[in-house]
C-alpha cells in the first residue's frame, strides 16, 4: 500500500465503543447497523465484540468504523480501561424503559473520567423506542445528564422499527465530532509553523 493511502486509510479510521449496562440493546443497534435487521434473539456479549462499519461520510471522505461492542456485565467491568484507552468516541446506550440507567451513565463516568478528555465525543442514545408506553426515563432528566457531562448529543431509537438511515445517522454524527475534534487539533499544530 502507498504511503498516503496507508496515512489516509489511518486518519479515517476511527474507533467507537458501544457503552452501556447489560440488556439495553448494544449488540442489536450494532447488528441493526450493520445489517439492516432487527436481530430476534441475541446472546450476550462476552468480553467485547469488535466489527467494522465502512460506508459512513463525513465532509466526503469515507470513515470506517471500527465499534467496539462491550459487554455491560458487571463481570466484565475490569475490562473496561483497556479498550477506553484506544477509543476515540462512545455511543452510551441506555434503555428508555429502566430508569436506573442513568445512574449507571453517572457511574460508568465517574470511575472512568481520568481516561476521558474534557472534549471528549460521547453521545447518549436511548433505545427500545418502539417500548415508549413503558417510558421510565424521561427526556428533560435525559437532557440535563447531556448538558452535566457535556455529551455532544443525545438521540433516541429503536433498533426493531427504526430504519437503517435513522440509525445510520447517529454514527454519523460521532464520526463528525471526532472529525471535527481532529481537525481543531490538527490546525492547531500547525499553526505555529511560519513557511517560508
Ligand atoms: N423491543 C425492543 N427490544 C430490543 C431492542 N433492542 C434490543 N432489544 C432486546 O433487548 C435484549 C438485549 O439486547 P442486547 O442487544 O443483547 O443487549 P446488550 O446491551 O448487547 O447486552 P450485553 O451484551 O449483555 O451488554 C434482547 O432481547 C433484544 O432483543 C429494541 O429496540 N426494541
Ligand atoms: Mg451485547
Amino acid at each position: 500500500m502507498a504511503i498516503a493511502q496507508y496515512l489516509e486509510d489511518k486518519q479515517f479510521t476511527y474507533k467507537i465503543g458501544l457503552i452501556g449496562d447489560k440488556d439495553v440493546g448494544k449488540t442489536t443497534l450494532n447488528h441493526k447497523l450493520e445489517n439492516g435487521k432487527f436481530l430476534k434473539k441475541t446472546f450476550k456479549t462476552l468480553g467485547v465484540d469488535i466489527k467494522v462499519k465502512r460506508e459512513i461520510y463525513v465532509n466526503n471522505y469515507e470513515i470506517k468504523m471500527i465499534i467496539f461492542d462491550i459487554s455491560g456485565e458487571e463481570r466484565f467491568y475490569f475490562l473496561t480501561p483497556t479498550y477506553l484507552k484506544g477509543l476515540e468516541g462512545i455511543i452510551f446506550v441506555y434503555d428508555i424503559t429502566k430508569k436506573e440507567g442513568i445512574n449507571y451513565i453517572k457511574k460508568w463516568l465517574k470511575d472512568f473520567e481520568k481516561y476521558l478528555s474534557k472534549d471528549f465525543p460521547i453521545i447518549l442514545l436511548g433505545c427500545k423506542l418502539d417500548l415508549k408506553e413503558e417510558r421510565e426515563v424521561m427526556k428533560k432528566d435525559i437532557k440535563k445528564l447531556t448538558q452535566e457531562i457535556s455529551a455532544g448529543f443525545h438521540y433516541e431509537c429503536s433498533s426493531k422499527l427504526s430504519d437503517e438511515k435513522t440509525i445510520k445517522n447517529i454514527f454519523s454524527s460521532l464520526a463528525k465530532m471526532i472529525y471535527t475534534k481532529k481537525e481543531k487539533k490538527r490546525k492547531n499544530n500547525y499553526k505555529d509553523i511560519i513557511f517560508y
